[in-house]
């Protein structure tokens, strides 16, 4: 059975995070192992929230998974709290990365031209350093952004434009960038879009839009797709599945009435999920 270790917080309650990750790589079949970075009582788009930080756990963990032999096909990172954290994540990036693992880097921290509370530029440049030793990164445009000291561009872009984005991404040092949340001329219309440094070939698939956004969707996004990535499929199959899964996930949560902004009803369209594998 394939294995992968995912490291980020747990909001106790606002669906994203492990909350998410965990529940959605077990469906497809995957072992999820996990650092958690933090506690937190919800996630930070409430007004208020408690974060317990667990900064001084993630080397203790990673020294007896040594011992015990555990290794990964994927390293997953997400949301980190602190500069700190990011360069304890990096040194576990390279204690635990083999010659045919994969590091996948979302770096959670921001959305429609705004950081996430508590995060500043210089958080950005440092995350930047983490997506440097990663295989894959899947940031959105604002968090690309923040990463590359560009100003945020929200819509009316070109495809040009999104191409060059990706390539500065990969010019960080990952091999292959995603942007998430891309949406060109047809706003009715929202994707993804990758680049291969290696090969040099871009990607892009694109679903209906739903005129609704909620918490959490960068998280179902990203752990649908390492879910995919551990099943063997390649980083395209990988990202049509987590784009089409994340709609089914938006549809679902606009359809029920007792819905919240905070989380998508990412579990009533696990059938679906699974159906597809
Ligand atoms: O979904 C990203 C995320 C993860 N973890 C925490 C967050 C957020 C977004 O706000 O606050 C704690």
């Amino acid at each position: 059975m394939k294995r992968i270790v995912t490291i980020q917080d747990i909001s106790c309650v606002g669906k994203c995070s492990l909350t998410v990750a965990l529940p959605i790589i077990s469906a497809m079949g995957v072992e999820a192992a996990i650092i958690p970075t933090a506690v937190l009582s919800n996630h930070t788009a409430f007004p208020s929230f408690t974060f317990h930080d667990l900064t001084d756990q993630i080397r203790p963990i990673g020294e007896q998974w040594k011992k015990h032999g555990f290794d990964f096909q994927v390293i997953y990172t997400g949301y980190l709290g602190s500069l700190e954290q990011i360069d304890i994540v990096s040194a576990f990036v390279d204690q635990f990365r083999t010659a045919d693992n994969l590091v996948f880097v979302d770096p959670a921290m921001g959305d429609f031209g705004k950081l996430y509370a508590g995060f500043d530029e210089a958080f950005a440049k440092k995350m930047g350093t983490l997506c440097a030793k990663a295989d894959i990164i899947v940031p959105n445009l604002t968090e690309a952004a923040f990463m590359l000291d560009l100003p945020y561009v929200g819509g009316g872009y070109t495809v040009q434009y999104v191409q060059d984005i990706l390539k500065r991404l990969t010019d960080l040092g990952a091999r292959r960038a995603v942007l998430t949340g891309v949406s060109f001329g047809e706003e009715k219309r929202i994707g993804v879009m990758s680049y291969d440094r290696d090969s040099g070939a871009f990607f892009s698939y694109e679903t209906k839009r739903v005129d609704a956004f909620y918490h959490g969707t960068g998280d179902v996004f990203a752990s649908t797709c390492v879910g995919a990535m551990a099943r063997g499929e390649s980083l395209e199959q990988a990202l049509t599945l987590a784009a089409d899964y994340t709609a089914e996930c938006i549809r679902k949560t606009v359809d029920d009435p007792e819905s919240n902004w905070y989380g998508v009803n990412f579990e009533q369209a696990i059938p679906y999920l699974i159906d597809r594998l």
